[in-house]
């Protein structure tokens, strides 16, 4: 067997808008025939994905009769179970009616946030009755043009009161199921409410249930913001908060380009692989590899699959050149941790004694400035691991 090939064990994921992707842009059309999501189950399966993610309407049209979601969802779940495929994730659309054309949660208008809450409740059910244990928010529309529409503090209370009230709603109906809140700095408004991965982390520490909100971090969206991907997945990663993750590829200033995984950027891609798996000793991440991404727009359908292989096969590559480099002697020695066992204890842990110590400390801060660090050496074995060299 091929060692990039994917297993179930890999745990890798794709949204069926992601595989469904008909290549529709803000400047042409439809270049590929919609994907039944009952054929989208089957081919992920054939390409090697473990789950099949999905908002309320990939599956269910808007405004489907009850008779109709039933229909649908059975022929799904029996898709499901035909290819031993799983829903880890669900998420509801709340960005393509017109009636958010001004947001969901934070609207100005009470029946818009009405709607926003009940549409979110039918979907948690749905995402409930297919096994989905994350639920993801993406407010797409949560933000502003003409910015003096509100004072965007509402819009932040406004949606504690909504993800306050979703929380509940899970609690009473005893489901097993935890939010990740998924940030987006622009597109498709100008500005969105917030933007980084590190606002939601504030936000959630400020819900009546911290405990079951976590984030779900996109590689592009970070990456448009020009921050470091990879250091804001370790923010939520040490904070406990990793729920999810949205893997693609971006470069930084253009729209959001849901590209290939490590189609871009190889060297942010190889370092957050790199974390998520813990090569460097350090806990793994345990969730979901989701990828939310699509094929280009240059595709039919065989290019899709192409697209989709891609994502798992590079994850993989990565994987296995983040273990060889972290299992390098010549890196081992670079990156060991510098160890004083007369100033470690005196790091942490406030004490008026301590602060006595730390004075008398004799510390030569040019001596220490002179020393080389070795990066150069490091970021070179780096290349050389990614580049198949070493
Ligand atoms: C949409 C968006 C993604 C979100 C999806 C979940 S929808 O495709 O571009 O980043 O993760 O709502
Ligand atoms: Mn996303
Ligand atoms: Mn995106």
């Amino acid at each position: 067997m091929d060692p990039f090939d994917p297993t179930p064990d890999d745990r890798f994921s794709f949204g069926l808008w992601t595989v469904g992707n008909t290549g529709r842009d803000p400047f042409g059309e439809a270049v590929r025939a919609p994907l039944a999501p009952t054929r989208a189950v089957a081919k992920l399966a054939e390409c090697g994905a473990w789950g099949v993610n999905l908002h309320d309407n990939d599956l269910v049209p808007f405004g489907a009769s009850a008779g109709e979601r039933d229909r649908i969802v059975r022929e799904f779940k029996a898709a499901l179970a035909e290819h031993g495929m799983c829903v880890p994730m669900a998420t509801t659309n709340l960005f393509s009616h017109p009636i958010f054309k001004d947001g969901a949660f934070s609207s100005n208008d009470p029946k818009v946030r009405a709607f926003a809450l009940r549409k979110t409740i039918d979907a948690i059910d749905l995402g409930v009755e297919l096994g989905a244990r994350i639920y993801v928010f993406w407010g797409g529309r949560e933000g502003t043009e003409a910015d003096a529409c509100r004072d965007p503090r509402t819009a932040v209370s406004r949606t504690r009161d909504a993800m306050d009230f979703l929380c509940e709603y899970v609690r009473e109906q005893r489901y097993d199921l935890k939010f990740a809140l998924e940030a987006k700095p622009n597109e498709p408004r100008s500005d969105i409410y917030f933007p980084t991965t590190g606002h939601m982390l504030h936000f959630i520490s400020t819900l009546a249930h911290p405990e079951m909100v976590g984030v779900n971090p996109e590689v592009a969206h970070e990456t448009m913001a020009g921050l470091s991907f990879t250091h804001g997945v370790a923010q939520a990663m040490e904070a406990g908060k990793l729920f999810h993750i949205d893997l693609n590829a971006q470069r930084i200033g253009r729209y959001d380009q849901d590209l290939r995984f490590g189609s871009e950027d190889v060297r942010q891609a190889f370092l957050l692989v790199r974390l998520l798996e813990g090569t460097m000793g350090t806990p793994r991440y345990e969730g979901p590899r989701h990828f939310d991404a699509h094929a280009y727009r240059t595709e039919d359908d065989a290019g899709v699959w192409d697209f989709a292989r891609g994502c798992m096969r590079t994850y993989k590559i990565l994987k296995a050149r983040a273990q060889a480099f972290d299992a390098d002697p010549e890196v081992k020695a670079l990156v060991a941790d510098q160890k004083d066992a007369a100033i470690d204890p005196l790091l942490a842990g406030y004490t008026r004694e301590k602060v006595a110590k730390l004075r008398a400390l004799p510390l030569d801060p040019a001596a220490i400035a002179s020393r080389g660090l070795g990066y150069e050496r490091l970021d070179q074995l780096m290349m050389e691991h990614l580049l198949g060299v070493r």
